[in-house]
């Protein structure tokens, strides 16, 4: 069970971040809105969230999942892998630090986005990417060994329309996951029940399980109605500022 949440509302220069995403410039107050909305789903979700201050050194900073790993047993700080975003960890080591005293680091040469991490039961997904590299997903699989966790390597630097490994997959519980088309046949997924997602609504794919609730991105009603078979209390968030920027639902939180 999650207890509590650590999210960063927009910063008013959120425009100015990274995206490949060809939707528009995002809409400020509305991003905001939206935010708002994620925060009050998941104190629905029974979470504690705490709030940090906008940062406009970092346009991306509200998408604060890329610069770190939580785990129940330990948490890494990441070194993200754009280097527009890698003071990010930084910026966010002392909120953590309250939470987990014991942050050891991603160190150079290597990178990993959170993004790129997917917790499954006791045993981590971790995407080779634009972000994360191949020495930042050793050290990360190090990591998570010495508090026994096993992972494997999942390449998706081929694979078209996806920033990080879960924009394409999602981990429902330790037997289940919710996976893009393009990636529904890889090895790595072969033992787990998986529900598919269309070509057509691949954004949906970055669902988050937390606790009792799914939350699912707004406006895509196959995956919705899917969603809707696996016993859980489904919340729909529109995300549509969010996902201008190549966000979605997962990056805006750390969970734990
Ligand atoms: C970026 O390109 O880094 C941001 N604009 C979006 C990051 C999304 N993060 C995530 O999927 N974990």
């Amino acid at each position: 069970m999650f207890q509590r949440a650590i999210v960063r509302p927009p910063t008013g220069n959120f425009a100015d971040g990274l995206t490949t995403a060809d939707l528009g410039v995002p809409d400020f107050a509305k991003a905001l809105e939206e935010h708002s909305r994620y925060c009050e789903a998941l104190e629905r979700c029974g979470l504690a969230v705490t709030r940090l201050s906008p940062d406009a050194r970092y346009p991306d900073a509200t998408f604060v999942e890329d610069t770190a790993i939580l785990t129940a047993r330990g948490a890494v700080l990441t070194r993200p892998g754009a280097p527009e975003r890698e003071g990010e960890a930084a910026a966010i080591e002392p909120a953590l630090r309250c939470f987990f005293p014991g942050l050891p680091r991603i160190e150079p040469p290597g990178t990993v986005d959170g993004g790129d991490t997917c917790e499954a039961g006791s045993h981590f997904f971790i995407g080779i990417s634009a972000r994360t590299n191949a020495e930042g997903a050793r050290q990360l699989a190090r990591h998570l060994a010495a508090w026994g966790y096993t992972s494997a390597e999942v390449d998706v630097r081929d694979v078209p329309g996806i920033l990080h490994l879960k924009s394409g997959i999602a981990a429902i519980d330790g037997k289940r996951l919710v996976v893009m088309e393009a990636l529904a046949g890889h090895p790595a997924f072969r033992d787990y029940e998986r529900v598919v997602v269309a070509p057509s609504e691949t954004y949906a794919a970055n669902c988050v399980r937390v606790n009792d609730a799914l939350l699912v991105a707004a406006g895509f009603p196959k995956f919705e109605s899917d969603a809707r078979r696996l016993g859980l209390d489904v919340i729909v968030l529109d995300m549509s500022e969010f996902q201008k920027m190549d966000g979605g639902l997962s990056c805006l939180s750390l969970r734990f």
